[in-house]
């Protein structure tokens, strides 16, 4: 089993020497039967085919409470601090085959580290800019059940990414159960499949934090969510940028020059009254709902 991070120990020092940081019990069983469901109302029209869709926030409201995660996010505004947003999301389910490797996959593994052309436009070791965040909503504590696999010190080593077919002997499975979120740097080497011959569908859902400087990597169609969510969602959409005069220049982006109304996550204030509000609005509508 991984090691579960240690809250005795800065999330940091874990998270910068493993790579990765593991929570188990991220989600309630409830959370997780929710999101679940939502996954297969979005696979319906084709549950027997591996899924891999992006921009999952506007499809269905069961996600949004990922965004601001109690259990989650400060660990995140500890390592990336506030000035973030979720430039990339998606859900994934692979069902059960008979197969016990890749080998029927063309891409095999599909090994990689986030971020696409950051590797090609940075000299290493780039950055670290990015976190990404498994949901892991089914137990994956046993051996082929379809889990992410990852290539241990990968994140510093800056080492090449090995061939789709091949499984290093420095390869490992996150075995974890339903309910775990793990955290993990976007430079550590993973893959985007592993067979699964568990017998039950796997489902996880992924979110990527960056900064908000950074471009989406999803269309990012979520401008109708804009009534449903607070300020600190609204933040983390990208909804909240404004333009903002710096020592009299006219006309700079909130995304390089954040001000309050930018990052309402920076002013933990407003989101409890926001909260304090929500729990008055849910109690006046329950009193007029009898
Ligand atoms: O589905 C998985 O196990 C990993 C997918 C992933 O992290 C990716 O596609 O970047």
């Amino acid at each position: 089993m991984n090691d579960a991070v240690d809250i005795s120990q800065s999330a940091r020092e874990v998270f910068e020497q493993k790579g990765y940081i593991t929570i188990p019990d991220a989600l309630s069983g409830q959370q997780v039967a929710s999101l679940c469901s939502a996954i297969d109302d979005l696979t319906a029209h084709d549950p027997g085919k591996i899924h891999n869709v992006a921009d999952i926030f506007g499809k269905h409201d069961a996600f949004l409470e990922l965004l601001d995660l109690p259990t989650v996010l400060p660990v995140i505004t500890e390592l990336l601090g506030t000035n973030i947003w979720v430039n990339h999301s998606h859900l994934n389910a692979n069902p059960a085959t008979d197969s016990k490797d890749v080998s029927e996959f063309d891409n095999g593994y599909g090994w990689h580290r986030d971020g696409g052309a950051i590797h090609k436009d940075l000299p290493w070791p780039p950055p670290l800019l990015s976190i990404k965040i498994g949901y892991y909503l089914t137990d994956l504590m046993q051996q082929g059940s379809g889990q992410t696999y990852f290539i241990r010190d990968s994140h510093n080593t800056g080492e090449r990414t090995p061939h789709a077919q091949e499984l290093p002997d420095s390869a490992f499975p996150m075995m974890c159960k339903a309910g775990t979120a793990v955290l993990f740097d976007r430079r550590l080497i993973h893959s985007i499949r592993s067979a699964n011959y568990s017998g039950n569908k796997r489902r996880v859902i992924f979110v990527q934090y960056a900064f908000r400087w950074m471009a989406a990597v999803d269309p990012m169609n979520v401008e109708h969510l804009r009534k449903k969510c607070g300020p600190v969602r609204q933040q983390l959409l990208g909804m909240t940028t404004q333009v903002r005069t710096i020592d009299g220049a006219q006309g700079r982006s909130g995304l390089y020059y954040p001000g309050p109304g930018d990052v309402p996550l920076a002013h933990p204030g407003n989101t409890s009254r926001e909260s304090r509000l929500r729990a008055i609005a849910r109690r006046l509508l329950r009193i007029l709902g009898r």
